[in-house]
């Protein structure tokens, strides 16, 4: 079985010395590879001899998803294009993605990680895994992937959607372990019961599931409807991709692999760090990584530490659960949306005002994204046939931009609610997890 004991039931103590040493060293790094920090810690007035204890942590910059949108595509990379070998993206708050880049040792250690979470979870190298993550820039695909292959698991690089395909691989390949997004695999659960297949007569028994938030509620439902464990994973590809941190077999609560990640959880508006047990932002500071490490990165997750040790063994921390975020990013059938992003695409087009409203369903089990725009008086008294073309072109330009069908609903120009001071109500969530 892969599981690196030595390194996940570490006494505390040892540990802690550890990431002491590991965080001395990538500060180091960072000051002299990355002009960025150097810039940030000489503005400060530090060095990387500042860093004595682990407290000391609390003295150095954050990083955000601005500072990695300023210096797009590559200026935050500590080594060489030459050494990375593998680039992935995430959605940024505009037209412009997040980029990461992984060298081959960062790549390992990813797969090993990916691993131990897919071994806290309860599979083995028996597991035959059958993978519904989207393969592609985003991490969920491949970074499953590699931990499984690592494992000694059968993968089975299915992808995302095709759900009768994924039925019949599921019944006919003997999956064992199904990793997907959860309102992925409550849709699934559906569609065995449309097709009357019996769970119990699959060879189902676990399930991996992130890349969106969900509750416990959402939790039962997907344990009913496929007679599996469901596990919950945490990941965002700046940090790594799916593996930060796993629920291990006591569902409690998700372990954060702190050989490789600091946890500090913050006040988002004092930005002062909260103590053990206390709701807030998530900051995470990677250790390890070369391509891209990052110092104090807010995640933007709402979440708290959870120190208490817990029953599998394992001596790393747990966060609990994830409760939402702190900025503005909704996700959207596991895709990471910015309201922003869209205003970006109406704002090119041209031919409509740049007053929106999106509004996010849960239809069943899948997301719906409607948006509603409104028309400029010019084109409000617009040919019938004109304006769905209009609706036509904005769908393709949105699909083409964040990779989701949306309804688009022309509206009157004027007519979407305006906030005091005029500002739109920009996001309606209607969706209850
Ligand atoms: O979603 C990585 C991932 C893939 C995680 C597969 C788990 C499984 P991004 O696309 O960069 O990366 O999105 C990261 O998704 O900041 C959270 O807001 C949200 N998120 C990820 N996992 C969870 C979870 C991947 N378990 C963003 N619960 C993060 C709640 C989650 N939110």
């Amino acid at each position: 079985m892969y599981w690196n004991k030595s390194c996940e039931c570490m006494p505390r103590e040892k540990l802690q010395e550890l990431q002491l040493e590991r965080l001395k060293e990538m500060v180091n790094r960072i000051y002299h590879d990355v002009p960025f920090y150097r810039n940030k810690f000489q503005e400060a007035g530090l060095v990387p001899e500042d860093v004595q204890e682990l407290s000391d942590l609390q003295k150095l910059p954050f990083t955000t998803k601005v500072d990695l949108r300023d210096n797009y595509p590559y200026g935050l990379f500590a080594v060489p294009l030459e050494k990375i070998v593998r680039i992935h993206a995430s959605s940024g708050t505009t037209g412009k993605p997040t980029v990461v880049g992984y060298t081959r040792k960062d790549i390992t250690i990813w797969a090993e990680i990916m691993a131990r979470s897919l071994v806290a979870a309860g599979a083995d190298s028996h597991s035959v895994v059958q993978n519904a993550y989207g393969y592609g820039l985003f991490t969920g695909g491949l970074g499953v992937h590699y931990g499984a292959e690592m494992l000694g698991a059968s993968i089975i690089p299915i992808s995302g959607g095709n759900t009768d395909k994924q039925i019949m691989i599921m019944k006919d390949f003997g999956t064992t372990v199904l990793t997907c997004t959860p309102s992925y695999a409550i849709y699934l659960g559906d569609a065995l019961k449309k097709k009357g297949i019996d769970p119990e007569s699959l060879k189902l028994k676990v399930g991996v599931f992130g890349a969106e938030p969900w509750s416990d509620s959402m939790r039962k439902e997907i344990e009913k409807k496929l007679k599996i464990k469901a596990h919950d994973i945490y990941g965002l590809s700046e940090i790594m991709g799916p593996s930060v941190a796993i629920e291990c077999e006591a569902q409690d609560g998700l372990h954060i692999w702190e050989d490789h990640f600091i946890p500090e959880i913050i006040d988002p508006v004092t930005l002062k760090v909260l103590p053990y047990g206390e709701q807030g932002e998530l900051v995470i500071t990677t250790i390890t990584k070369e391509g891209i490490p990052l110092l104090r990165y807010q995640t933007h997750d709402i979440t708290s530490i959870n120190p208490e040790p817990c029953g599998c063994g394992r001596t790393h921390l747990r966060i609990n659960r994830l409760q939402g975020r702190t900025d503005d990013m909704l996700i959207i059938r596991g895709v990471n949306v910015f309201p922003t992003q869209i205003e970006s695409v109406l704002l090119e087009l041209g031919e409509v005002e740049p007053h929106y409203q999106l509004i996010v369903r849960r239809e069943g089990s899948l997301d719906t994204l409607e948006i509603k725009v409104e028309l400029s008086e010019e084109m409000f008294s617009d040919k019938i046939s004109n304006l769905e073309k209009l609706e036509k072109r904005i769908a393709l330009r949105i699909h083409s931009t964040i990779g989701i069908n949306a309804k688009i609903a022309l509206v009157e120009p004027g007519s979407l609610p305006r906030a005091e001071g005029g500002k739109s109500q920009r996001v309606l969530d209607l969706r209850k997890i």
